[in-house]
């Protein structure tokens, strides 16, 4: 039997983020009702908060409601009412990106304020290793940016996403995997990702209304309702199953080189000079991004236009350029001797890229930014 390793998940997201941005820049608005609005300019008055800090919401104020709403509730106090100044929080959030980054195995930001770490390795799988260094990163962004997150811990991107929720601001909630079905169990269904009003109406009448009685529901009925797909995801969702991974955006992608040769040829040598420049360019872009690829292919033109391509999956990913001129090399001699015809274009396409684990070229250009 194959056991899969339990995985260790943490979603980390940035406290009242803008509004906290707002603060960090001008300490004295700490203490007051702090309103981040978009302001449409209509009238003065006229647009919705993007955020408020946490005195605000104790008034009723969050992220969506009307200004002048949040005007009105907010009478009488010292309230401060800025407006969005998003290069800023940008800037905020690149710098605690990069500091988030270098705690993870695999990492995926999913917002300005947001991001998945895969800590499995790390951490040999433990979650009480997992709870020290979120405290860790806890220290780092707030002597080195200023600002606080929340954060939650579980085998999964989904349960580790509703955790994070548990407990703000600065706060850490860890769900073991033994304890994923009995914390989801008495939360309201609309905590699911992709349950609306809508959705949460329909199963309301059901007669499911927490994640529990989801659950609990027959996965058949569920499909009937809902659709296999959509059915078959809500029932996994409510027992907490998600085996989507940690994955940077732009992970999936390739990156390739295509060039004409001097000459028509069969000549391996020639090939390879050519190959060899598209190496050296390709090397210089998988340096600047960190990445290792475990993938290679080649195209090749032929003289009657037809294209071609080869594929080679390496042992283990690498960026070592030397191992990519070999590959290529082979792939085209293989190639060579299966076809007739000459060549008039060459390329190089590698993929299935993962990061590098060390990653002290963006601690360095972090440390220049400061
Ligand atoms: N945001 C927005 N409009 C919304 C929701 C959010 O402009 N309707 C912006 C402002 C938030 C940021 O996105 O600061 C992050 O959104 P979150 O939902 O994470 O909310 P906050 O970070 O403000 O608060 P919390 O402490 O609850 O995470
Ligand atoms: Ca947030
Ligand atoms: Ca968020």
């Amino acid at each position: 039997m194959t056991t899969l390793q339990t995985r260790v998940i943490i979603l980390v997201d940035l406290d009242y983020f803008f509004a906290q941005a707002e603060e960090l820049r001008n300490p004295a608005l700490k203490g007051k009702p702090v309103v981040v609005g978009m302001y449409s300019g209509r009238t003065a008055d006229s647009g919705a908060v993007s955020t408020s800090n946490y005195e605000a919401r104790k008034h009723g104020v969050k992220s969506g409601i009307p200004l002048f709403l949040a005007k009105k509730r907010l009478e009488g106090t010292e309230a401060v009412f800025l407006p969005v100044d998003y290069d800023y929080y940008q800037q905020i959030s690149d710098k605690i990106m990069q500091i988030f980054r270098e705690y993870a195995d695999a990492f995926e930001k999913v917002g300005i304020d947001e991001a998945y770490l895969d800590v499995t390795k790390r951490t040999g799988g433990d979650f009480e290793a997992a709870k020290a260094l979120v405290q860790e990163m806890k220290r780092a962004v707030k002597n080195q940016v200023g600002i606080t997150f929340s954060a939650g811990i579980a085998p999964d991107k989904l349960v580790a996403k509703i955790a994070s929720d548990i407990q703000k601001p600065d706060g850490v909630t860890a769900v073991l995997p033994s304890e994923v079905e009995r914390f989801l169990a008495p939360l309201p269904v609309d905590k699911l990702l992709g349950v609306g009003r809508k959705t949460s109406a329909k199963m309301a009448s059901l007669g499911i209304k927490t994640i529990g009685d989801l659950a609990r529901y027959d996965p058949k009925r569920l499909m009937e309702v809902f659709g296999k797909t959509i059915g078959t995801y809500f029932h996994n969702a409510a027992k907490g199953v998600d085996n989507d991974p940690v994955q940077e955006a732009g992970e999936s992608e390739s990156i390739s080189r295509i060039s004409t040769l001097k000459e028509d040829t069969r000549n391996l040598d020639t090939i390879t000079e050519k190959t060899d420049q598209q190496i050296e360019e390709i090397g210089k872009e998988i340096a600047q991004r960190g990445i290792r690829f475990r993938q290679v292919g080649i195209i090749a033109v032929m003289t009657d236009l037809t294209a071609k391509s080869r594929m080679q999956m390496l042992e283990q990913p690498t960026n070592d350029l030397e191992v990519l001129r070999k590959t290529v090399r082979a792939l085209f001699e293989k190639y060579l001797n299966k076809s007739e015809l000459e060549i008039r274009r060459v390329g190089i396409k590698i993929a299935q890229f993962t990061k590098e684990e060390t990653q002290q070229k963006q601690l360095t250009s972090f440390f220049a930014s400061k």
